[in-house]
């Protein structure tokens, strides 16, 4: 700051000569104009406003003679006002230039493809599964489950499979290790009858869903794990009109109105055992040609029958008071009929270009 002047030396206020002022102004407008962004103007407001000859000579004022410090506070006045004005226009433009700047580098073009993500599907023997357990709930049957490592006695003897039996043999049963442990790997869900029948009183009325193991091959038609579904019905008087007629229930709501017959077999746990077939839901029998049954015009479902007294007398249920039916049959196999897929590897291989044309629903 210059020393204070006595008398008023205007020669010695330099910065507040009307022409060097009008300079600064000149200087700091060109400044500002010459500034590309916020950070080039922010260093011209320095240089200019917050500092430089206006400043300079807003400070000098304070030294001058009372008189004399009205017109040079106007024209200081007027030169700090202009270079604001002119500070703030600048601002005000390359403002709008960086948000002009950001909206271009951020645009999302709405229009471009997005990458498509793949819709998930649920597995179609799980859908198949659902579905048929479905039909039972609806008519109040219970849901019943086992455990996939079972005990011997559960898988064959109380089922009354002998110690004869093939299905025993080493060759169709999974054996746990060590192979004497009594222990094996289900190969049907018809132990979980019998864990049904030792838990609960009559009436019974459940349906079991769950894996099965059996040492088959993989092939079209085979597969080493599968699953299957197992109905059980327990009560007073029931009789094989009763299994028929859940039977059909069953076959209507998964095939269509389709008839079913039912053809003599055998199962230790049931007695009489029948097999049962359904009519061809694609040719319903008029097609010599037909695909889905060979001509036939009947389809395979599973095995049923009467469970067999001895079955109810292991579980300690009376078998002159109470009668009940069973029935089970591959869940694999029922999809493979219902929705034509003619290789049961596509079902467990685990592809899901082969799961999500199912989608989530079957
Ligand atoms: C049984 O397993 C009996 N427990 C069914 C039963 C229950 C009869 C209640 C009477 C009363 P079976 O061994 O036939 O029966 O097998 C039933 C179904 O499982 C077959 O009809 C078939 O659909 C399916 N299945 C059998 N082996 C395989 C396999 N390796 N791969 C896929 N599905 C199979």
């Amino acid at each position: 700051m210059s020393a204070p002047n006595n008398p008023y030396d205007p020669v010695r206020v330099a910065a507040l000569d009307p022409a060097t002022l009008d300079a600064a102004v000149a200087a700091a407008d060109a400044a500002f104009a010459a500034a590309q962004d916020l950070e080039a103007l922010k260093a011209a407001r320095l240089a200019h406003l917050d500092r430089g000859q206006v400043a300079q000579a807003r400070r000098e004022i304070g030294a001058l003679p009372p008189a004399a410090k009205a017109e040079a506070g106007k024209r200081v006045g007027a030169a700090l006002a202009a270079v604001q004005a002119a500070y703030s226009a600048r601002e005000a433009e390359l403002v709008a230039h960086r948000d002009a700047q950001i909206l271009v580098q951020e645009r999302v073009d709405v229009s471009v493809p997005a990458a498509r993500r793949p819709l998930g599907a649920r597995h179609p023997v799980e859908l198949t599964m659902e579905r048929l357990v479905d039909v039972f709930v609806a008519m109040g049957w219970e849901v019943a489950e086992g455990p996939e490592v079972e005990s011997e006695w559960m898988n064959f003897d109380a089922l009354n499979l002998g110690v004869d039996h093939p299905a025993r043999q080493m060759q169709d049963t999974f054996f746990v290790d060590p192979p004497d442990g009594g222990l094996v790997l289900r190969a049907h869900t018809s132990p979980v009858q019998i864990r049904t029948m030792l838990t609960r009183t009559p009436p019974i009325y459940v349906v079991a869903p769950g894996k099965v193991f059996r040492t088959d091959d993989l092939d079209a038609t085979h597969t080493p794990v599968f699953h299957q579904i197992e109905c059980l019905a327990v009560d007073k008087g029931l009789t094989m009109a009763h299994l028929r007629g859940s039977i059909d229930h069953f076959v209507r709501a998964m095939f269509g109105d389709v008839r079913t017959r039912v053809r003599a077999s055998y199962f230790p746990f049931t007695e009489p055992s029948m097999e049962t077939d359904f009519q061809c839901f694609v040719c319903r029998g008029g097609d010599e040609a037909c695909r889905m049954c060979g001509g036939s015009g009947w389809i395979e479902l599973g095995g049923s029958g009467m469970v067999n007294r001895k079955v109810l007398q292991a579980c300690g249920i009376d078998p002159d008071v109470y009668t009940g039916f069973a029935f089970g049959f591959g869940i694999e196999r029922a999809l493979q009929l219902r929705n034509g897929v003619s290789d049961m590897r596509d079902i467990v291989e685990g592809d899901v270009r082969f799961s999500g044309q199912f989608g989530m629903a079957v």
